[in-house]
C-alpha cells in the first residue's frame, strides 16, 4: 500500500528535517559542547550584579531548554518567534488574554471540546464574546465580523470532523479589517503538514501534546508568530501567566521534533489505507478523511497542505450500542482521548473529547453516538487494518448491514 504522500499536495518545505534536527541545537551554545542540549532544570540563575545577567533570569521567564525548542519550533514554522506553554489549553487561554473585557472571539463552529468550553464558559465570564460560525464558508466569517470582533480562532481541519478551512481566505477577509487576528490552531496537521503563518495567519498554536511531540508523553502548547509586538505582548503574558512548559518537557518534545517529518509521512500512509479500507466496508455509514477525493475540501486541502495527519473518523453502522460494541473490541488501537502519537487511539466523541458541548450543537456538527474518531499510528497497516476488521465483525451484525 505504499504511496508517495504528498505527490498531488505542496511539496515539502525546503530544509525542514535538518531544520528540525540542528535549529536551537547548536553545541557552541554550552561550555561542554554537548551535542543533545543538556536539560537545565535550574529554577533561578546567578546574576553578577542587581539586575546584570547571562539571559536568564528565573525560568517562569525564560529557561534554556525552553529557548532551545522555542527557536526550533520557529525555525519550523517559518516564524521569527515562538512561545511554549504548559499545554495546548493554557495556549489558548495565553492568547484570549490579549483581548478586553467587551471584544468578540468568531470561533468556527467545530473545534476541540475543551476551546469551545473555555470560549463559552469561562472567557465569557471575563467579558469576552464568542460567536460560532462555520468558516468553511467565507462569507459566514464575512458577515459575522462586527467593530467588537478582535480574534477569530480557526482549527483546520477541524476536530472530530475534519472539515477544512481555506487559511489564505479567511485571512483576506479578516485583515481588510484593522486590528483584528487570525490565529490558527494548527494541532492535527503539525508544522510539516501546514504553515499559517505563510498562508496570512498572524498565530499559529499547537497542542504539543499531539504529533509535534509525537509520543504521548508530553502535554504542551506552542505558539508561533512573526510580529515583533505582538510576541511581545505574547512574552509578557507567558511569564505572568506562568504557564510554562517543564525543561524535561521541552527537552522531550524537542527530541520528537526529530522525527517529525518521517513520523507524518507515516501517518498519513496508514491513515489513506485505512481511510480507503473503511470506505469500501459494508459495516461502516461514512468515512470523512481529507486525503480522501470525496472529502468536500479535498481540492482545497491539496492547495494549502502537504499531506494529511493520520485522523479518520467515520459513521459507523447502527446505533451507540454498535459504537460502544466496536470501541470495546479493539484490542490493538486503545481506546482514550488525545491524538498524534506514534500509537493508534480511537474514541467517542460525544462521550468523550466532545462531551462539553452542548448536544444541539454536536448534533448540528454531526457529532452523533454513531461518531468515531481515530488517530492511526504508526503501527503495521495490517495488524491495524486487522484490528479494524475484527472489532467491526463484533460490533456490526449481519443484519444492519
Ligand atoms: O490537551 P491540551 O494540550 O491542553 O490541548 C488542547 C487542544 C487544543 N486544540 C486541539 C485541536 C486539540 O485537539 C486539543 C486537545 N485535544 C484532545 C485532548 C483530543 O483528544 O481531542
Amino acid at each position: 500500500m505504499e504511496r508517495a504522500p504528498g505527490k498531488s499536495f505542496l511539496p515539502p518545505f525546503r530544509h525542514f528535517a535538518t531544520q528540525a534536527i540542528h535549529v536551537g541545537q547548536e553545541p557552541e551554545q554550552w561550555r561542554s559542547r554537548a551535542v543533545v542540549p543538556p536539560i537545565c532544570l535550574s529554577a533561578t540563575f546567578k546574576q553578577r550584579a542587581p539586575g546584570k545577567h547571562a539571559g536568564f533570569e528565573y525560568s517562569r521567564c525564560g529557561n534554556p531548554s525552553r529557548n532551545c525548542l522555542e527557536k526550533a519550533v520557529a525555525a519550523l514554522d517559518g516564524a521569527k518567534y515562538c512561545l511554549a506553554y504548559a499545554s495546548g489549553s493554557a495556549a489558548t487561554v495565553n492568547i484570549a488574554h490579549l483581548l478586553k473585557a467587551g471584544d468578540t472571539i468568531i470561533c468556527t463552529d467545530d473545534v476541540y471540546g475543551g476551546t469551545n468550553e473555555y470560549f463559552r464558559r469561562i472567557a465569557s465570564e471575563m467579558g469576552l464574546k464568542t460567536v460560532f460560525v462555520d468558516c468553511t464558508k467565507l462569507e459566514n466569517l464575512e458577515a459575522a465580523i462586527t467593530p467588537e470582533t478582535k480574534l477569530v480562532w480557526i482549527e483546520t481541519p477541524s476536530n472530530p470532523t475534519l472539515k477544512v478551512i481555506d487559511i489564505q481566505g479567511c485571512a483576506d477577509v479578516v485583515h481588510k479589517h484593522k486590528d483584528i487576528l487570525l490565529a490558527v490552531d494548527n494541532t492535527f496537521m503539525s508544522a510539516y503538514f501546514q504553515r499559517p503563518l505563510s498562508l496570512g495567519a498572524d498565530i499559529c498554536m499547537y497542542s504539543a501534546t499531539k504529533y509535534m511531540n509525537g509520543h504521548t508523553d508530553v502535554v504542551m502548547g506552542l505558539v508561533s508568530v512573526n510580529d515583533d509586538s505582538l510576541h511581545e505582548r505574547l512574552r509578557f503574558l507567558q511569564y505572568s501567566l506562568g504557564a510554562v512548559p517543564s525543561p524535561f518537557d521541552c527537552y522531550l518534545c524537542s527530541r520528537g521534533l526529530k522525527t517529525l517529518p518521517i513520523r507524518m509521512k507515516q501517518h498519513f500512509n496508514n491513515a489513506l489505507a485505512v481511510a480507503q479500507y473503511l470506505d469500501s466496508d459494508p459495516r461502516v455509514e461514512k468515512v470523512i478523511f481529507p486525503g480522501l477525493p470525496s472529502h468536500p475540501q479535498y481540492e482545497l486541502m491539496k492547495r494549502q497542505c502537504m499531506g494529511c495527519p493520520g485522523m479518520v473518523s467515520f459513521y459507523i453502522k447502527g446505533n451507540l450500542e454498535h459504537a460502544s460494541k466496536f470501541l470495546r473490541s479493539l484490542k490493538l488501537f486503545t481506546l482514550a482521548d488525545s491524538l498524534g502519537g506514534y500509537e493508534s487511539l480511537a474514541e467517542h466523541p460525544a462521550i468523550m473529547t466532545h462531551a462539553s458541548v452542548p448536544k444541539e450543537a454536536r448534533e448540528a456538527l454531526g457529532i452523533s453516538d454513531t461518531l468515531i474518531r481515530m488517530s492511526i499510528g504508526l503501527e503495521d497497516l495490517e495488524d491495524l487494518l486487522e484490528d479494524l476488521d475484527q472489532a467491526l465483525k463484533a460490533a456490526v451484525s449481519h443484519s444492519i448491514v
